[in-house]
């Protein structure tokens, strides 16, 4: 079961240009900035809704630390912009088992890490109506987010 909108993705080219803008034009601040080197992103969290529980929203803006990651290939074929949506789940490998054995292509059948200590799984926008979809599981309620 999807229960909710995580975050939507920004690709961007200056990670503190971005997260300027939006501090600047809405007010959002920033709830937490990490490298994740396995994506290949450094990516700032800022809170959309105001919830403690694990269930809050956020926009993710996202700056490549490598040429080769699929942030610098997206921003050198496309520019900023919005690069991916992301639904929450209270489990993550059943849901995307479940969306699997629909006929949607997984990225990660095992789930990897994301922000804040959650549990992601990408799957194929070409199977996605060209929108690169993102699983999560936020980490336990308490630990501030997922
Ligand atoms: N949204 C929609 N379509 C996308 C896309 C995106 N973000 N990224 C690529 N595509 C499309 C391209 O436009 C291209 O379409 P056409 O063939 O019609 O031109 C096609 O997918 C292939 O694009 P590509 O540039 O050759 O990219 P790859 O196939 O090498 O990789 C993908 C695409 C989705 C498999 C890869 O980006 C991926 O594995 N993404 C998941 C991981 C990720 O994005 N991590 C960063 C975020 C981390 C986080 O959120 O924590
Ligand atoms: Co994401």
């Amino acid at each position: 079961m999807l229960t909710r909108i995580d975050h939507v993705g920004i690709a961007c080219k200056d990670l503190d240009a971005g997260i300027e803008f939006y501090r600047s034009a809405y007010g959002f601040e920033v709830a937490h900035i990490e490298v994740n080197e396995e994506q290949g992103v450094r990516e700032a969290m800022l809170r959309v809704n105001g919830t403690d529980d694990g269930q809050a929203t956020y926009l993710q803006l996202l700056e490549p630390i490598r040429e080769d990651s699929p942030v610098a290939k997206f921003l050198a074929r496309h520019g900023e912009g919005v690069h991916h949506v992301a639904f929450g789940t209270p489990d993550v490998a059943a849901e995307t088992e479940a969306i699997g054995a629909r006929g949607v292509r997984v990225l990660d059948p095992v789930p990897r890490a994301g922000s804040m200590g959650s549990r992601i799984a990408f799957l194929h926008p070409k199977d996605c109506g060209g929108v690169l979809t993102e699983i999560v599981q936020a980490a336990e309620a308490g630990d501030g987010h997922g």
